[in-house]
């Protein structure tokens, strides 16, 4: 497939700078996604207090990246960037299962207690949110299916604008996808 930067700024062509929170654990795939998306991308080290930021910025897009995890403070600090953003994405890796859902909440590092607390805040409330099932190129990745019923997405996201995209940073698949998704929701939201 190809991702042109053409298509990519046709998608996301219209006049306003828009703002896009993307996070996930360690390793997810973000930084590879934004790689495939810009590759000329602009990066940049955020100094906040307690952890890392990145920002991609393409054309009229800043992309911030966030590793989730850290300390309590740290989240609250990086939910409420969240704030004010055109839209958040959610990155997973489908291949690793064992940090999908694990058994015990409160285990501080799976797919599930992240994104359930993360939706409960109230940052979290009006952006669209696309949750891209990363990694599908692998032979181990589970279905978008798979994800939504392990992770409770319809439950979760009840009452919000969500939308589950299975794709892989590896070939570009289904990338261009989610941010179509994510171009018409943004306009839904304006008028
Ligand atoms: P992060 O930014 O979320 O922390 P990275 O994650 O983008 O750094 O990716 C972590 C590792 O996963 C990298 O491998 C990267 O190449 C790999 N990866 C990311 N996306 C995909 C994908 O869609 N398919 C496959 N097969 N691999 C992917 P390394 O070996 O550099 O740690």
């Amino acid at each position: 497939m190809g991702l042109t930067v053409s298509k990519i700024w046709r998608i996301f062509g219209m006049l306003r700078q828009k703002n896009i929170f993307m996070m996930g654990l360690d390793a997810a795939g973000k930084t590879s996604i934004m790689n495939k998306l810009s590759p000329s991308k602009y990066i940049q080290t955020v100094p906040t207090i307690g952890f890392y930021l990145e920002e991609f910025h393409f054309r009229r897009i800043t992309f911030t990246i966030w590793d989730i995890g850290g300390n309590l403070r740290a989240k609250r600090l990086g939910y409420r960037l969240c704030k004010e953003k055109d839209a958040i994405i959610f990155v997973i890796d489908s291949a690793d299962i064992s940090r999908l859902a694990c058994t015990t909440m409160e285990c501080g590092d799976c797919v599930k207690e992240e994104l359930h607390f993360f939706l409960q805040q109230k940052e979290a409330e009006n952006a669209p949110l696309l949750i891209y099932a990363n990694k599908q190129d692998l032979k181990g990745a589970v279905s978008p299916e798979y994800i939504l019923e392990k992770l409770e997405l319809d439950r979760v996201c009840a009452g919000r604008s969500w939308y589950i995209q299975p794709c892989s940073a590896l070939t570009g698949d289904g990338l261009l996808e989610g941010l179509k998704w994510l171009e018409n929701e943004i306009a839904r939201k304006r008028k």
